[in-house]
């Protein structure tokens, strides 16, 4: 068997979904383009982008021994519409990956395993497992790999998929026979850009991370612009909308991993308790959770913002209860949702 053969079959063994093989090099544009998001400063306050933009431009300066990369795809397609909790005022909608375990711990986990096998199948060929967090940009590999393409809401779409799969990568000094990159199949469809509720894309396959909710309610330190919070109703903690429109997603299946299932007390969790949670409870509610990352204040100040969208007059004590609050920018929203709620 190939060694590429031999890789994918034990991937997919292991519980990936998607496998592909690429060269560990980006096209000009790739560099270009994210030169010109930095540029722009469309990453906001996101500044490890800016730090190793080098290295994450060129998988090999990150690693310059590496020759492939194995580009690995974890499917998270959700049971039950994501977008359905947004009607309900009292309630939070936290996004389909952060209802249950932190998906790092998951993929990395499997792309340790899948690194081991390799380790002794293919000796004295170094490797390494990157997962999110490290100065690579993986969806461009993944589409390269022929896992998806990259659609005008700028994540990798599948076509087995839609917009559900997490991604993964090992760099290895192996010479891996390549995939074909897989093309655009967006077509005329707007759909993710025109669902926006922040209007975040300046253009189709462009987006202002400044105006995205998933950044303002995970990246973003520090109180939210007014004008955003108006737009952000509900959403708590991330957002799916573009994704969840996406037509592709009629082909996509309901994962299997029963890591991902959604807890019940983070499917709409009553906006009310939420509020309350001190440092200790917060820690404790959102163990082993990639809520936890973002700590209280964060997570209160977003639940607040909710409240104030809320128009629930039963919410106002909840609000009010917080303006005095050691966090000033706590304190800041819940007089803002406070005097929303009064009007
Ligand atoms: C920074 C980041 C964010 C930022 C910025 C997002 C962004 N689009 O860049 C914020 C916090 C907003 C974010 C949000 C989300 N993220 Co995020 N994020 C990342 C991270 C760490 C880096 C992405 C990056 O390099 N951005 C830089 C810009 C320049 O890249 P880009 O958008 O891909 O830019 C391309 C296009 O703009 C395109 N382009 C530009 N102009 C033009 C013109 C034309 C004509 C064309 C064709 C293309 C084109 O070329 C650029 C280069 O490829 C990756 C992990 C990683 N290391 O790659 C995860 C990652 C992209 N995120 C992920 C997820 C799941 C999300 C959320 C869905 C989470 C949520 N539910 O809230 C949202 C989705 C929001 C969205 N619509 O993108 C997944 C996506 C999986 C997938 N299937 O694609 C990743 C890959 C993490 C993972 N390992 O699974 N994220
Ligand atoms: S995640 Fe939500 S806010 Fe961000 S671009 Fe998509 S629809 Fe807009
Ligand atoms: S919603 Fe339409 S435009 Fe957006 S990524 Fe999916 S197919 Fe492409």
């Amino acid at each position: 068997m190939a060694a590429a053969d031999d890789i994918r079959a034990e991937a997919l063994r292991l519980g990936f979904d998607a496998v592909g093989f690429a060269r560990a090099h980006l096209a000009p544009e790739m560099r270009e383009r994210l030169g010109q998001f930095l540029a722009e400063g469309l990453h906001g306050d996101m500044g490890w982008m800016e730090a190793r933009a080098d290295q994450r431009a060129h998988p090999q300066a990150l690693w310059p021994e590496a020759v492939s990369v194995i580009s690995l795809g974890l499917n998270y397609g959700p049971e039950t519409n994501p977008m359905e909790s947004l009607a309900w005022r009292d309630r939070g909608t936290i996004s389909v990956y952060a209802r249950n375990r932190d998906y790092h711990d998951i993929v990395k986990k499997r792309l340790k395993a899948l690194g081991q096998f390799m380790a002794q199948r293919f000796k004295h060929q170094p490797l390494k497992v990157f997962v999110d967090t490290a100065p690579v940009m993986e969806k461009p590999l993944a589409q390269q790999a022929g896992l998806g393409w990259q659609g005008k809401h700028t994540n990798l779409v599948s076509r087995s998929h839609g917009s559900w799969l997490f991604l993964g990568e090992i760099f290895t000094t192996l010479d891996l026979a390549p995939d074909a990159a897989e093309r655009d199949h967006c077509g005329s469809c707007r759909a993710c850009l025109d669902i926006c509720p922040t209007d975040a894309f300046p253009a189709p396959y462009r987006l202002d991370a400044r105006r995205c909710i998933s950044y303002l309610t995970i990246e973003h330190h520090g109180p939210i612009p007014e004008e955003l919070r108006p737009l952000m109703g509900n959403r708590i903690y991330g957002c799916d909308d573009c994704l969840a429109v996406c037509p592709w997603n009629k082909f996509s299946r309901i994962h299997a991993e029963p890591a991902f299932l959604p807890r019940t007390d983070l499917t709409a969790p009553r906006l009310a308790e939420l509020a309350i949670l001190d440092d200790a409870a917060f820690r404790q509610k959102f163990s082993g959770s990639p809520i936890k990352r973002i700590g209280r204040d964060r997570f209160v100040r977003n639940v607040l913002v909710a409240i104030g969208n809320s128009g629930d007059a039963s919410l106002h004590p909840v609000a009010q209860s917080l303006c005095e609050d050691a966090n000033e920018t706590v304190a800041d929203c819940a007089r803002w949702a406070t005097e929303r709620l009064a009007t």
